[in-house]
């Protein structure tokens, strides 16, 4: 179990102006901002991000999402991290998402879902090396 996850504010959610409820949530849950940035990604870089859906049949869909438009990328720190942040943005599917999650209150559908969560520590510590480097991380 480490204390560290990686997050992006996905396209959709920086467009519809969440980006500040969203970071609200985060902290009143009770994780720290360790890095953070906006940015936007390449399709090259979307797709390098997310190779590992390569094979899955909405794969082009979701690399033409995320980049679509600027996200917010950023490590959260906060004791089970991974399991913990997962737990606050709910299902992949806000339909699916239970009452009060992240994906619940900003999201509309399975592909423009308003957040990214790491989903292990494996991944977490991959996806943050993709963003950020060791001093923009306090
Ligand atoms: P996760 O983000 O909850 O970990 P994954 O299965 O890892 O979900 O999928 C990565 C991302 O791919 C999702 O967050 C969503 O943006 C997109 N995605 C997943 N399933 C579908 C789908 O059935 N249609 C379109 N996009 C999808
Ligand atoms: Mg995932």
């Amino acid at each position: 179990m480490s204390n560290q996850t990686f997050t992006m504010i996905k396209p959709d959610a920086v467009k519809k102006g969440y980006t500040g409820a969203i970071l609200d949530h985060i902290i009143k849950a009770g994780f720290h901002i360790s890095a953070m940035k906006l940015t936007r990604l390449t399709t090259e870089k979307a797709g390098e991000f997310y190779a590992i859906h390569k094979e899955r049949p909405f794969y082009q869909e979701l690399v033409s999402f995320m980049s679509s438009g600027p996200i917010v990328a950023a490590i959260l720190t906060k004791k089970n991290a991974v399991d913990e942040f997962r737990n606050l943005i709910g299902a992949t599917d806000p339909a699916k998402a239970a009452e009060g999650t992240i994906r619940k209150l900003y999201a509309d559908s399975v592909g423009e879902n308003a957040v990214h969560g790491s989903d292990s520590d494996a991944n977490a510590k991959i996806e943050s090396d993709f963003f950020f480097t060791e001093k923009e991380r306090f």
